[in-house]
């Protein structure tokens, strides 16, 4: 280790770590905008500019070695001078429209301007003639809002492996963009919408479909109905200043029957149900000699990756479809008939951790109720705005409980929402369906944490299954070679587009970072471990479906209403 003086303080530090990991550890704030920590330390925005003694120049905190005997200072007028131009120069081309913008008030920019106590920009810049592009269905781009920071660029091709955006052109013509300006909508995008997380302005951001939702909810013909998933009830509270994992279920159910909604119903509903369809299956292949590894398939970002890279391994997924989408067929048959409700007039709203949710529920395949199942997917910063625009004091609502039927759950749905949950729930339903004993402790901790792949065995009445979890796409790239190449073989893989699974979602409040996401993975555990029963199949609401409609797993209805298949 060296050791090294910042601000006058005698600081220690790993002989290669930067300055500004060691200012951070030290609790001295240096400005960043352009770096993301291991992902984009590149030095381009130049606001971390600090003085190093006996250095020529300013040096960029973010690249910048620690050395021993090191004389750093962060706050001498000449650094905060040449920060504050630099910001002014990145001003200079940004739209003022923060009033308006989508995300005004949670804009990295706009609060670095505001600690930099700007009050007046000097230069006026040329604004980028890159029209928006809105040709997704998840994701809106506006190169005039882009401060070329490459943060997007990063997350896209690190960590997803999908490399959807990147930086196209040179000089004043610079824009982050897919391989020739091509529009997002027509390219190897999977709608993740990291991208928009760790976009410190609106450069990209989710499709708004708020106004959709309003207009359901002030239409008298409309039934209303809304399906939480089950990472939101660990984030939503961040939109109200809540700490991240907080488990707001109840204050969540309250606010969304105040804005208005029929009935307020639970995705973890049908994870339960998709456990009990995706458990026969995996049965039924085991013992029939199916394709395996049986892979999980309700993940709509990694669905698309794996229709765009890895098209030879589509018949190991799973045919079930995704919990929200068992919903929203189930919400316009077998719901719509329970109470007497012409299913033209039911409108099926989901709020989601996710962005490409929104394309899931368009997808020409989600109309087995003979509509389109899932009318609006809104992410929970949507929500978030929702709730703010009606004036909702969230945290000060009283508890409400979720309505009957398809509001009904267990703790194994619950978990579905952070990486190894869906594999955990499948285990603790195939166990006791194959041994006939009864689970105890029912927690399968080895499929649990945030190791970007985690790999596990379980004894299954003298089979031994052997299983792999794997979140963020650059991790399942990983598992896919290792099966593709024969190097790995195994029974059962559960895949999560995103870091952390569900919890981690594009469309989760904004900072979504490491720690964020284990504090709402641990809220996740808290809420399973709080529900009365933790085994889908113990769901009573899921057997009484099964029993009044559905009458067995993978039977015929189920066939025709929950499960779908993707071609090569
Ligand atoms: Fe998910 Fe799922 S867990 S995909 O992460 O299987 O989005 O939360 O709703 O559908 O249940 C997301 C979360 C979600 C589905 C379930």
């Amino acid at each position: 280790s060296v050791n090294l003086t910042i601000d006058g303080k005698p600081v220690q530090a790993e002989a290669d770590a930067t300055i500004l990991e060691t200012a951070r550890r030290a609790g001295i704030k240096i400005p960043t905008l352009c770096y993301l920590e291991e992902l984009n330390v590149i030095g381009a925005c130049r606001l971390c500019l600090v003085r190093v003694e006996g250095a020529r120049a300013l040096q960029p905190a973010c690249v910048a070695r620690v050395a021993e005997g090191m004389v750093v200072r962060t706050n001498t007028p000449d650094v905060l001078q040449a920060r504050r131009l630099n910001l002014e120069l990145i001003l200079s081309n940004h739209p003022r429209e923060c009033l308006t913008c989508p995300r005004n008030n949670n804009c990295e920019l706009q609060q670095l301007a505001a600690d930099f106590g700007l009050e007046e920009i000097r230069f006026e810049g040329e604004i980028t003639p890159y029209p928006v592009d809105d040709s997704s269905p998840a994701l809106v781009r506006d190169p005039r809002k882009c401060v070329l920071c490459r943060r997007c660029v990063a997350v896209c091709e690190q960590v997803q492996g999908v490399s959807a955006i990147s930086v196209q052109e040179r000089g004043f013509n610079t824009i982050v963009a897919p391989a020739f300006l091509d529009p997002l909508g027509s390219v190897a995008c999977v709608n993740c919408g990291q991208c928009a997380l760790v976009c410190p302005t609106a450069a990209i951001h989710e499709k708004d479909q708020t106004a959709a939702v309003w207009a359901a909810l002030a239409d008298p013909q409309k039934h209303v109905v809304v399906q939480t998933a089950p990472a939101v009830r660990v984030s939503i509270g961040e939109m109200f200043g809540l700490k991240p994992g907080e488990v707001v279920t109840g204050k969540l159910v309250a606010a969304l029957r105040h804005l208005g909604f029929d009935r307020v119903f639970d995705t973890d509903f049908s994870a339960d149900l998709t456990i009990m369809e995706e458990g026969s299956e995996l049965l039924s292949r085991l013992k029939e000699g199916g394709r395996l590894p049986l892979i999980t398939s309700c993940s709509p970002g990694w669905i698309k990756f794996i229709e765009h890279f890895y098209p030879a391994l589509l018949s190991n997924l799973s045919t079930c479809k995704s919990p929200q989408q068992m919903f929203g067929a189930l919400a316009k048959t077998y719901y719509a008939q329970k109470a007497g409700i012409d299913p033209a007039d039911i409108f099926v709203v989901s709020i989601m951790p996710c962005t490409a949710k929104k394309f899931e529920a368009g997808r020409p395949e989600m109309n087995s109720s003979g509509y389109q199942d899932v009318d609006v997917v809104l992410t929970t910063r949507e929500l978030g705005k929702m709730l703010k625009q009606a004036g909702v004091d969230f945290d000060s609502l009283s508890e409400e409980e979720y309505d009957d039927p398809l509001g009904i759950s267990t703790g194994a749905g619950v978990i579905f929402g952070a990486t190894g949950g869906v594999m955990e729930a499948a285990l603790r339903t195939a166990y006791e369906l194959v041994t006939g004993e009864t689970l105890e402790p029912v927690d399968f901790t080895a499929v649990r944490g945030m190791a970007g792949v985690k790999e596990a065995a379980v004894n299954l009445n003298g089979t031994e299954l052997k299983l792999a979890v794997a979140h963020g796409l650059g991790n399942a790239r990983k598992v896919l070679d290792a099966v593709s190449s024969g190097e790995k073989t195994f029974h059962f893989i559960e895949i999560m587009c995103c870091p952390g699974g569900c919890i981690g979602g594009g469309g989760q409040p904004i900072p979504t970072n490491t720690e964020i996401r284990a504090k709402r993975i641990a809220g996740i555990y808290r809420a399973d471990r709080e529900m009365p029963r933790r085994k889908s199949h113990e769901n009573p609401a899921v057997q009484a479906l099964y029993k009044e409609f559905l009458e067995q797993p993978l039977g015929y209805k189920s066939h025709e209403l929950l499960h779908t298949h993707y071609e090569p």
